[in-house]
C-alpha cells in the first residue's frame, strides 16, 4: 500500500545518539515526529521480554480485550514500569529518556507513565479514535510528549495518522472512549468541545514503521490509528514524559496520572513519576 496521507518527517539520530536540530523543528511545528531505528535488537529483546512478564501478571493495570468480530485480541497496560523489570530496565537504562529530554528542551524530565499496546494479527476493530492525549491528564502545561517505539514493522495500513500542527492553538478537546467512541468517557470535560471530524481535519500526516522506530508527538497533537486487519502483530511501546511547564490540575481522570500527594498548581513529582533528568 502507498501512503494515503501526507508524509510525516523523519530523521536518524546522530552517531552519539543526539536528535537532529530539524527534528525538534518538526515537532514543534508539525506536533509530531519520527525518529528512525532508536531502539536495536539488544532493547526491543528486553522489551519483548518485558511483555511477557506484563501479560503474565507482573502488570497490575492491563486490559485484553478480545471482540466476538475479531479473530485476534488487543491487549494494553499502563505503568507497568515499577512492577517490569525489563520496562524499567528500558527507561531507566536505555538512551530512551534522553531523547524525551531533549525534545522537550526542558531543563527537567519526569516520568509520566509507560504505555503497552498489543493489537494481535485479525483484531480489526481494535481501532484507535481520534482523540488527544492530554484530555485525558488532570494535568496544565503543554510540555508532554509521548515517545511511540514500534515493536514489529508496521506498513501504512495500520500505523498512526495525525492532524497536522493540531497542538499549535492549544484547543483542549473532550477525551473520547477507546472502547466506544460512542459512549461519553467517564471523566470527559463535558464543557469542552468534540475532536473535529475528519473532513475538517486538514493534513493528515502518517509513514510506515520498522521495529525500533519511535514516533514522538504533543499531548496535544490530534491522533487516530486503524484496527490491524493484517496476519502480522503490532504492538508499541510508549513512555510519556513531562517537562518544565507541567503541574497538577486537579480535574477527574485515572488512577494511572495522578497521586494522592499532588497539590493544585505544583509539579507533579514524586516516586509514582520521578524525575529522571535535570
Ligand atoms: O498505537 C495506537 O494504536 C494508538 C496509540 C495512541 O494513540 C496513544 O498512545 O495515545
Amino acid at each position: 500500500m502507498s501512503n494515503p496521507f501526507a508524509e510525516l518527517d523523519s530523521y536518524s539520530l546522530g552517531s552519539d545518539n543526539s536528535i537532529p536540530s530539524e527534528a525538534i523543528a518538526s515537532l514543534n511545528t508539525d506536533g509530531v515526529v519520527c525518529l528512525r531505528n532508536v531502539f536495536g535488537p539488544y532493547w526491543l529483546a528486553t522489551l519483548e521480554r518485558g511483555i511477557e512478564s506484563a501479560l503474565n501478571g507482573a502488570s497490575t493495570d492491563l486490559d485484553i480485550v478480545k471482540r466476538d468480530t475479531d479473530k485476534g485480541s488487543f491487549s494494553f497496560s499502563s505503568g507497568a514500569w515499577a512492577q517490569v523489570e525489563e520496562f524499567r530496565k528500558v527507561i531507566f537504562e536505555s538512551h530512551f529518556a534522553d531523547i524525551g529530554w531533549s525534545l522537550l528542551q526542558s531543563r527537567r524530565l519526569t516520568l509520566f507513565y509507560d504505555f503497552l499496546l498489543i493489537k494481535q494479527p485479525f483484531s480489526s476493530s481494535a481501532a484507535t479514535p481520534w482523540h488527544q492525549d492530554h484530555s485525558y491528564y488532570p494535568l496544565d502545561g503543554v510540555d508532554v510528549i509521548n515517545c511511540w517505539v514500534a515493536l514489529d514493522d508496521i506498513p501504512y495500513e495500520s500505523a498512526l495518522r495525525f492532524q497536522k500542527g493540531s497542538h499549535l492553538e492549544g484547543q483542549l478537546y473532550r477525551a473520547v472512549d477507546f472502547e466506544n467512541p460512542n459512549n461519553a468517557y467517564r471523566h470527559a470535560r463535558e464543557h469542552l468541545p468534540l475532536i473535529p471530524g475528519e473532513s475538517e481535519q486538514g493534513t493528515i500526516l502518517t509513514t510506515e514503521l520498522k521495529a525500533g522506530d519511535m514516533l514522538a508527538w504533543k499531548s496535544y497533537t490530534v491522533h487516530s490509528a486503524p484496527g490491524n486487519s493484517l496476519d502480522q502483530r503490532r504492538a508499541a511501546f510508549s513512555v510519556n514524559w513531562l517537562g518544565d511547564d507541567v503541574v497538577f490540575n486537579g480535574a477527574a481522570s485515572l488512577e494511572t496520572y495522578r497521586h494522592e500527594s499532588q497539590v493544585i498548581g505544583q509539579r507533579i513529582a514524586c516516586d509514582k513519576f520521578p524525575i529522571v533528568r535535570e
